[in-house]
């Protein structure tokens, strides 16, 4: 049961689509969190979003174009994506390479989703994060 509910999850997550849809906080913070803290801690965020960027970069160009950015992330991610994406474009070429988009999303994990900023993001943090 619980290697069926992990398999779903990666699927889930490698699909590029939110961490957020359809994946309960527990079950997402139990996946991401290697060293078994009960947190992920920023080494633990980043390494998964690693493992993400060859399936979010869809046609391997080693850059995430603005849609292929834009589609990697959860809905309030969307919302923001043509500025974010320009906000880590330092070479202002219009996409990302993979550090852009890790320092995307190590910021991402410092400012919004470790709220009390002690480097850690917790189960309640992900939900205060998902409410509306
Ligand atoms: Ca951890
Ligand atoms: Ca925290």
């Amino acid at each position: 049961m619980k290697r069926f509910a992990i398999a779903v999850l990666v699927v889930a997550m490698s699909a590029a689509t939110a961490l957020a849809q359809g994946v309960d906080p527990d079950t997402a913070i139990a996946f991401l969190d290697k060293n078994q803290d009960s947190a992920v801690d920023l080494d633990e965020y980043i390494a998964w979003q690693q493992s993400r960027f060859e399936t979010v970069d869809v046609n391997h160009n080693g850059r995430l174009s603005l849609v292929e950015f834009r589609d990697s992330l959860d809905a309030r991610g969307r919302h923001n994506a043509e500025k974010s994406l320009y906000a880590f474009d330092v070479r202002g070429v219009g996409s990302l390479t993979a550090t852009e988009f890790l320092r995307f999303h190590a910021y991402v994990f410092e400012n919004i989703l470790d709220r009390n900023r002690d480097g850690k993001w917790t189960v309640d943090e992900y939900r205060a994060y998902l409410q509306p």
